[in-house]
């Protein structure tokens, strides 16, 4: 059954033309300073204490794909283990390293402190140990094994090394995170923003505050992609305020270059990347009272920001949203997550590519290839009664059996 019902209407959306407005900068000023972190205060950090193994479920459920040949002769997209967590306990956090596995945060329950767990790529256990609460979120500060940054403690913006050790942090909260390439090395530096505080900071990979943007309004989420021509990335701000919504584009210095207002507000954005070109900046709306779940795509030309594709989900409620090249073909795939239980997966034209359904709410998405064979993993947080992670993968579709 299908989840939701789907439109392929791709190019619809001109009219929001007449909403592009370009509009000039507003000053800079230095971001906040640099907050030292004990090292204590994350102890311990490696090596984590060995706990026992989580159970683990080795086999391949399919997905049900939109064609056949979707993801190319012989490959199919499914879940390829499952790690339970136990009964009662609340997914934190969850971040893809690449060529590494996977870093899973979660609550324990009646226990003060959440466990992080590292797993190797097929889902065995490397490594575990207790860990600060109020995790807030993992993530993999842009590509490689790069840094893993995490919010926690009211917000508060935390960076680690992918190994668990701690790196910097901020004075400032973070309630939103992007990484973007402000300086054209192809090595992301990050973005925070405050949501309701209406801050946008950026931080350069040591943790030196960069810029911030102060007058943004109430933040829903950023993104960062090659939104731009040039050798540096572009930043989008999603702003869903009682008053005003839409996106905004700013360039690597903070400096304003195209808002787009939208009658619906924008809740999650991501970067597409497509072959060559630019990227597009993939958003996630909610519209007031009747309005239904809206995926739209954003091209930036010319000085403005244009939709060029939208589809309509249904009644889905957004829970979580990622941009992954799960087939390996140098464009991004769209994968979002609801609070039904279900993975959905676009094309960056807008078109639905393939869905599972899990019982729960999808709490979490992250991304990145793990096991380093060119075709990015999707790590899902499944939270409710049975909470538990999947790795979702393209594979050959001869290689394991499938599990009914
Ligand atoms: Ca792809
Ligand atoms: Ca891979």
């Amino acid at each position: 059954m299908n989840p939701v019902p789907r439109l392929t209407a791709v190019g619809r959306g001109l009219s929001f033309w007449a909403a592009v407005l370009a509009v000039g900068c507003t000053a800079s000023r230095p971001a906040a300073p640099l907050l030292r972190v004990s090292p204590a205060a994350l102890r311990p950090a490696l090596p984590l204490a060995k706990l026992a193994p989580m159970p683990f479920i080795a086999a391949y459920e399919v997905f049900r794909d939109s064609a056949p040949a979707v993801w190319g002769h012989g490959m199919r997209l499914g879940a390829s283990w499952r790690l339970n967590l136990p009964e009662g306990a609340a997914l934190s956090g969850l971040a893809a390293v690449p060529r590494e596995g996977v870093l899973v945060a979660h609550s324990v329950p009646e226990g003060w402190n959440d466990v992080l767990r590292r797993l190797d790529p097929a889902g065995q256990e490397a490594a575990a140990g207790p860990f600060p609460r109020y995790v807030r979120g993992l993530d993999i500060l842009g590509t490689g094994r790069d840094a893993v940054l995490l919010a926690h403690e009211m917000y508060r913006v935390q960076v680690l090394s992918w190994d668990g050790r701690p790196l910097w942090a901020t004075e400032k909260t973070g309630a939103q995170f992007a990484a973007a390439d402000l300086d054209g090395d192809r090595r992301p530096e990050l973005l925070a923003a405050g949501g309701y505080t209406g801050e946008v900071a950026a931080y350069d990979r040591e943790g030196k505050p960069l810029w911030t943007r102060a007058d943004m309004g109430h933040i829903s989420d950023l993104a960062g992609g090659r939104f731009l021509l040039g050798p540096a990335d572009g930043v989008a701000v999603l702003t869903a305020g009682p008053r005003e919504s839409g996106v905004t584009l700013l360039d690597s210095k903070g400096k304003t270059l195209a808002s787009l207002a939208e009658p619906c507000a924008p809740l999650a954005g991501t970067g597409l990347d497509r072959k060559g070109g630019t990227a597009l900046l993939a958003i996630l709306c909610s519209g007031h009272g009747a309005e239904r779940l809206r995926l739209k795509l954003l091209e930036a030309a010319e000085g403005a920001l244009r939709v060029v594709g939208e589809n309509v989900l249904g009644w889905s409620e957004l829970s979580a949203l990622r941009a992954a090249d799960l087939d390996g073909d140098g464009a991004d795939e769209l994968v979002l997550g609801t609070t039904a239980g279900w993975v959905l997966v676009y094309s960056n034209r807008g078109e639905w590519l393939s869905e599972r359904h899990w019982f729960g709410r999808i709490t979490d998405l992250a991304a990145g290839d793990v096991d380093g064979d060119g075709r990015e993993e999707v790590v899902v947080g499944v939270g409710g009664h049975e909470p538990a992670v999947y790795l979702v993968q393209v594979e050959p579709g001869s290689v394991r059996p499938v599990v009914p």
